[in-house]
This record gives structure tokens, sequence and C-alpha cells, in this order.
């Protein structure tokens, strides 16, 4: 659901935008993460250390308020985790906002399922849990990124798990980060759902698939049916489009930072196009897009001052096996050597210092 529908009768994304929050509630955990997210940005800000928002993981869409079942956004969290390493790499704070349990920045590397963190560990000769020979030099570099980000308190992990919660968090965020003026960034490789049940038509309970047992929930004669109900054997879901909320962040949220939006697509014919097409749309800095199979080898960077350029995995570190192989089919059974992150960041942290460069002779 990376796509989105168009407003619907031209309404302009400001009112959307305050009919969302006006309609949809304020999520319970975000009058504490605030005060938190407050205090790190006000530090990083004394210290003029440029901060980036980095968001990632899928965001979900329940279909009842007691969610059972829920539609999701395709996304591991591994571009905005990996990405976050490499900003705190270039010098930047990273404000992580990611799908609850998603890949998290340092500990993915021992995380996921094939690459469990037991795997590297073993008894020494005493019977203490130590790690094995052969990845304490890959472990002790991890750990000490890791380390340093934590000492000099560089990284703030914040997580969401409804779009809902995104959303509002994403506001809260660059409402907080508007005193970095251009020294703040927006990463947003989360991928966000198009669709949504708005609160006023969500159901309270798990629906019943038997017919013994549905009984649909109303919300008075006129209102329009829940967003999801049965009828007869069939569940019938229909969405509302989430209001456009980048024009948002553009033009009122945070009109001082560095915007990136990533775009998704299977179809390769489409990729640049829909990318200017939001670039135009949106008037913000950069598209980074990407295929959905060799996003870990390629993106393609769509900007106004640049046009589009590729940043690909340079052909002699692509995996060994995936050498003369087509690109598509190395991409659906190997990792690449080189994190595509490696190359990504400090692109868009060039970029980045550039924007900061001309606000500054603006202001003189
Ligand atoms: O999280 P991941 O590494 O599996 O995938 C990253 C991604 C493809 C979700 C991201 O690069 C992206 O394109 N995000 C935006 C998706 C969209 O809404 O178009």
């Amino acid at each position: 659901m990376a796509e989105t529908a168009e407003q619907p009768n031209g309404t302009s994304a400001g009112s959307a935008d305050n009919e969302y929050f006006a309609t949809n509630p304020k999520p319970a955990t975000l009058d504490h993460q605030s005060p938190i997210a407050r205090a790190f940005i006000n530090q990083h800000a004394s210290q003029n250390r440029k901060v980036a928002l980095v968001t990632s993981g899928g965001t979900s869409v329940p279909l009842e308020n007691q969610t059972v079942r829920f539609i999701d956004n395709f996304s591991a969290g591994t571009r905005g985790a990996t990405s976050a390493e490499y900003f705190l790499e270039n010098g930047y704070a990273v404000i992580f906002l990611h799908r609850q349990f998603s890949l998290l920045p340092y500990s993915r590397h021992f995380s996921h399922s094939t690459n469990c963190f037991l795997d590297f560990m073993t008894h020494d000769e005493a019977g203490a849990v130590v790690v094995e020979d052969e990845f304490q030099q890959q472990m002790a570099r991890v750990l000490d990124r890791y380390k340093k980000a934590k000492r000099e308190n560089a990284l703030l992990i914040l997580p969401f798990v409804t779009v809902n919660e995104y959303l509002w968090m994403l506001r809260e965020l660059a409402m907080l980060m508007q005193p970095l003026g251009s020294n703040g960034l927006f990463y947003l490789a989360a991928a966000v759902s198009d669709f949504f049940v708005p609160a006023a038509r969500m159901v309270e309970h798990k629906i019943q698939s038997s017919e013994d047992f549905y009984e649909a929930e109303t919300n008075g004669e006129d209102a329009k049916p829940p967003a999801a109900h049965m009828e007869g054997k069939s569940l019938v879901i229909d969405l509302d489009p989430v209001p456009k909320f980048l024009k948002q962040l553009v033009d009122a949220w945070a009109p001082q930072s560095m915007i990136i939006s990533f775009k998704l697509e299977t179809d390769p014919k489409l990729l640049a196009k829909k990318a200017r097409y939001a670039l135009e749309k949106y008037s913000h800095h950069l598209v980074i897009g990407n295929m959905l199979n060799t996003r870990k080898w390629e993106v393609v960077f769509v900007s106004a001052a640049g046009g589009e350029s590729w940043i690909r995995v340079p052909a002699e570190r692509r995996t060994k096996s995936a050498m003369g192989k087509d690109l598509m089919e190395s991409a659906q059974s190997q990792e690449p050597a080189v994190e595509i992150e490696s190359l990504i960041v400090p692109e868009v942290a060039k970029m980045h210092v550039e924007m900061i460069e001309r606000a500054k002779s603006r202001s003189r």
C-alpha cells in the first residue's frame, strides 16, 4: 500500500491534516515520549549538532479497536536501521522512529533470523559465555560504535506500531525539531500506509467470521458502516486515504529542515517517473527511489538540483556468486558485500551541508 489515492474532493493537505488530528486519537504514549525527544533535541541543538530523524519499518492499520486483525506494509527496517548507523558515523545525532520489533541500529547485526546472536557465542574453558574467536573483531567493531553512540547520547530510539501512532509522532517530532533550523534532516524510509481505518469507522471487537456470531456494530442509522464488516461470508474492507502529510511537513511542520522521502516501486518503468512526480508535488529536497527486488543494490536520487542519478553497489563488491548474474536474479538470493546505505548516507550528508551553507548565506 505504498501508493496513495489523491485527496478526495480537492481538500487541501492543510485542512485534511487538521481534520485528521481532530478525529483520530492521540496515542497514549505521546505525552511520555515527547519530553524525552525534546530533551534529546535541545541537547544537540545547544551543541550545534545536526540531527537526523530516520523513520523505519512498516505501519500497521488495525481493523478493530481491540486489535486482532490488521493490514501491514512491507518493510523489515533494514534501510532505516542501517542508515541510522551511517548517519551516526557521519556526525549526526539520530532519532530513530521505527516500527516496534523491526530491525534496530547495531543490534541488527545479530538479531536477524539467519543471524541469531546465540550463533556468535560459545563457552570458554571456565564455562563463561564468550564471543567465538572468529567473530571477535566484527563484534568489537559494532560494539565500539554502539557504545560511542550511547556515551554521546546520540541515538534516541522511539517505537510506533500503527499508522496513527506514526503520524502523531512525526508531527510532534517535526515541531520539536524546529529550533534546529537547517541542522534538522528528515529521512523518511518507513513504509507508510496510504489507506487507513478512521477512528469513527473502527469497530470495537474482533470481527466474527461466522454468520452465527456476527453482529454488525453501528454508529447510528445515518453513519457509514464500519470500515471492516461482514457481508454474508465475505469480509469487506473499505479504507479511507491517509492525508498527504509530506506537504504539511515541508510547508508547515519543518520548513527549514532538509526533507528526504523514499519511493518504493515494483515496476521499473514507473520508478523514476513517480519519484519526480513526488518531488514536484511536495517541493522537498530529495526523493530516493528503489525497487523492491533490487533495493540493496541500487537506488536512484531524484532532486531539483541534481536531476536523476543512480547509486549502485560497485559490481566487484556484489557477492562472488552474484558476479556475472543478472542483478535481479542475484538480488533475490544474495546479500551485497557492501551496504548501499554506506554510499547513500554520505551523499545525503553532503547535500545537507550544501543546503546549510545556502541557508547561512541567505541569512547574512
Ligand atoms: O525496510 P527495508 O529495508 O526492508 O525496506 C526499505 C523500504 C523499501 C521500505 C524503503 O527503502 C522505502 O522505499 N520506503 C518508502 C516506501 C514507500 O512508501 O514508498
